[in-house]
């Protein structure tokens, strides 16, 4: 289906979206029956956006649309709509590399900032599975395809140079939605910030001793420094698992509007992340022992297997005839070439390993301390509990923060979240 330029920027509300959607023909047809019979529900439960999910006798499709400001925080708080032209372009790309890994694209309005999807049914958004202590078999398999095969065709490993620039220069005007990142997850939580929110007043000590430690704010620095100086590739940009829906057999990774070219360890240290997140708010839920033990288990588990098997895919993929403008064959030459040509392969790893690390222990901390919360969390009712399972968090993020060269493999993680699963911590009040 055709993409749209036609027509002024306007919020489409349910009578607005009906007319709209009934004069786009591809649209209208996919639906079926009498636009007037459509089924329109709003169901954006993000910070950002509209989205619609849109019934006909035939078919649904799910729309979204970008609101000109930050839903979550109103009006006061302007956001570009050009949002929705990045994302369309990085969803488009998305497709020709991971095939079957995002919603197939149905139709585009830039001028509406306007984006119409398949509907995904009957996936649902995997951090609600996961609050649910819900498994997901194929999820490490399918998001592991997702970033290696993203982060290596986009990198200069794979790419010309000329080809690399283009694509940093594509994605270069979405500017504001990489500071949202360098402000909430890379400065406000360890400074007092207006926007910072925590489960007070259990966590005020620890909001306060982030505030004061000047190890924690050197090592936060030189990530946002490489967040801002890094296009290594095509980022998703906020690939936490409320951008993933999925069903027992599918994964879907959905919502790349803040995709630009920056370090691969982020889009890799957000999915580690949101794995810790829903290991230690497990214990807050309510579930019996063998419900918790089971999903523990199964989330420590996922986590080593994101790490392993995107590094294997990378790798593979490196190996396997990369054509970038980086390490040029001809300087590699033999079997003495192919060697040491290995053995920096295993060195990049390594430091895209510790990258990871850092990264995922800053999308720690802006969840428990910044503006925008998550549910694996929000929704541990008592807030001594909810406190409870953060603290733990948050010790493990900032030992992963400063201390990042001590975590050598993914199990050295995974290690130290299990003696954290029960550590009763200090709290204020
Ligand atoms: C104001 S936007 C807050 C957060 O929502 C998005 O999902 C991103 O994670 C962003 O940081
Ligand atoms: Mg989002």
């Amino acid at each position: 289906m055709t993409g749209d330029r036609a027509g002024d920027y306007r919020i489409l509300h349910e009578a607005a979206l009906r007319d709209y959607l009934a004069g786009v023909a591809d649209l209208k047809a996919l639906l079926g029956g009498d636009p007037a019979s459509w089924a329109i529900t709003e169901v954006g439960d993000g910070n950002l956006n509209l989205v619609f999910i849109v019934k006909g006798a035939r078919g649904g499709i799910a729309v979204k649309q970008a609101l000109p400001y930050v839903r979550l925080v109103g009006e006061s708080w302007p956001l570009p709509l050009s949002r929705a032209h990045y994302e369309y372009l990085a969803l488009s790309r998305q497709a020709e590399l991971a095939p079957g890994l995002v919603p197939a694209l149905l139709h585009h309005n830039e001028k509406l900032a306007l984006t119409v999807m398949e509907l995904l049914e009957p996936h649902i958004i995997m951090r609600k599975g996961l609050v649910a202590a819900a498994q997901y078999p194929r999820f490490a398999d399918d998001i592991t395809t997702f970033m290696a095969r993203t982060l290596f065709f986009t990198s200069d490993l794979a790419l010309s140079a000329a080809e690399k620039k283009e694509g940093i220069a594509a994605f270069a005007g979405n500017h504001a939605l990489c500071k949202i990142t360098e402000d909430l997850i890379f400065t406000d939580p360890y400074r007092i910030a207006e926007q910072n929110r925590w489960t007070a007043p259990y966590l005020d000590g620890l909001a306060a001793s982030l505030r004061d430690d000047l190890e924690l704010h050197v090592a936060i620095s030189r990530l946002k420094l490489k967040f801002m100086a890094s296009p290594e590739a095509l980022l998703h940009g906020d690939l936490h698992t409320g951008s993933i829906m999925v069903t027992d057999g599918q994964t879907r990774v959905i919502d790349p509007e803040f995709a630009f070219y920056g370090p691969m360890g982020f889009d890799v240290g957000a999915v580690l992340a949101n794995l810790l997140m829903a290991y230690f708010a497990s214990a807050g839920h309510e579930r019996t022992l063998g419900e918790r033990q089971a999903f523990e288990a199964w989330v420590l588990e996922t986590i080593e297997k994101v790490w392993t098997g995107f590094a294997r895919k990378f790798l593979d993929l490196w190996r396997a005839g990369a054509e970038g403008d980086a390490y040029p064959r001809s300087l590699f030459p033999g079997e003495t070439g192919a060697a040491r040509l290995e053995a920096e392969r295993q060195a990049y790893m390594q430091r895209l390993f510790a990258d990871a690390i850092g990264f995922a222990a800053a999308k720690i901390i802006r969840r428990i301390f910044g503006l925008a919360h998550n549910i694996d969390f929000e929704l541990i009712e008592d807030p001594r509990k909810r406190a409870l399972s953060e603290a733990r968090a948050v010790r493990l993020a900032r030992a992963m923060m400063v201390e990042t060269g001590t975590f050598r493999t993914i199990a050295d993680v995974t290690v130290a979240a299990r003696k954290l699963r029960d550590w009763q911590p200090e709290l204020t009040g």
